[in-house]
């Protein structure tokens, strides 16, 4: 039997995973960090190839990131789109100038023929990022938000409609055809994980995605590394972004044991450990019942030291096991 090594594996979407992952990030050796990141929201606009996501943790894992808009590059001008705006172009997707460079680049290389997954690491190479950071799949996986009346594609609900539609459910377009990444899933047979963390993303845009990428789940599931999921909902409230509005709007209890209820009958004995916040300590019985262990902590993120904590939490309970 391999002994297990020590690397650690996160699930990531934008704003809330890219938190935890700098904190684990922070606490563990350089290149120990492999993130494995959503897809979903990658869109072509304008001509270019847009991985929101995936940008979103490079910028924060580099110390890039634009905290004020939570996406994007720190003092960020918007030129390009002033210019675009009197051409009469589109510019309800805010392209910064020095972003898009990003975006640039980005195209260019896949149009010679590079993977996202070489593309990725390049750019993480030159950001001096040195976590490993693994799109979900090389294939085109494309999120869709059914509303009430319309389907929308991810970033017209999210940027163009402001995420105000009320959703009825999500789609993933392409993904039964997707492959999962494959040095993650090599790492995963090669047991080189001790732990991984899923962290506190939008679970039905963010997490899904990559969950349901055809074999990872249930690579996950058997694989010997504990897997630990950061709830995303803290005293009824999603720290960033619409997570509390689409549950409501899909019924679902706008509560961390709503967020566990979601994850372990879609995902059966996936998780070893759920971690809550303290404010929902009393759930905690509750969401034991649904054959989990259950972690309390405080796990809002808004100091660079709480986003450390946190993380030497996660990775505590992963040795735990
Ligand atoms: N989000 C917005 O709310 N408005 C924007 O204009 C916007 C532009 C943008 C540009 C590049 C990029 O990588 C992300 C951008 N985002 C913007 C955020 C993006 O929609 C989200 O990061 C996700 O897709 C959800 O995590």
């Amino acid at each position: 039997m391999n002994r297990v090594q020590n690397s650690i594996l996160a699930l990531s979407g934008g704003v809330g995973g890219a938190k935890l992952a700098l904190g684990l990030a922070d606490e563990l050796t350089p290149g120990q960090l492999h993130v494995l990141v959503n897809t979903g929201d990658d869109f072509e606009h304008l001509g270019l190839h847009i991985s929101p996501d995936i940008d979103t943790l490079l910028y924060t894992l580099s110390g890039l990131a634009n905290e004020k808009l939570g996406w994007g590059l720190a003092g960020e001008t918007f030129s390009t789109m002033e210019a675009l705006q009197r051409l009469g172009g589109e510019t309800w997707f805010r392209l910064g100038d020095k972003d898009m460079a990003t975006h640039l680049w980005r195209t260019r290389q896949l149009k010679q023929g590079k993977s996202l997954g070489e593309v990725t690491a390049g750019l993480a190479r030159r950001l001096g990022v040195l976590t490993h950071v693994h799109p979900m799949t090389e294939e085109s996986v494309r999120t869709t938000v059914h509303c009430v009346g319309e389907d929308l594609a991810f970033q017209h609900y999210f940027v163009r409609e402001r995420c105000e539609p009320a959703v009825t459910g999500f789609s993933f377009e392409g993904i039964s055809a997707a492959r999962p990444n494959r040095d993650t899933m090599r790492l995963l047979h090669d047991k080189a994980f001790s732990s991984v963390v899923i962290c506190p993303s939008n679970p039905f845009v963010s997490v899904d995605p990559i969950l349901q990428v055809p074999g990872l789940w249930l690579a996950l599931r058997d694989n010997p590394a504990p897997v630990v999921l950061v709830s995303p909902i803290v005293a009824g409230q999603a720290i960033k972004g619409p997570a509390a509005k689409m549950m409501a709007e899909l019924g679902v209890p706008v509560t961390a044991l709503g967020v566990a209820q979601h994850y372990c009958t879609r995902y059966p004995r996936l998780l070893d450990y759920f971690v809550i916040d303290d404010s929902d300590a009393t759930m905690a019985d509750e969401i034991g019942k649904l054959g989990v262990g259950v972690a309390v902590t405080s796990t809002v993120m808004k100091s660079r030291e709480d986003k450390q904590r946190l993380a030497r939490f996660t990775l505590q309970l992963g040795e735990a096991q």
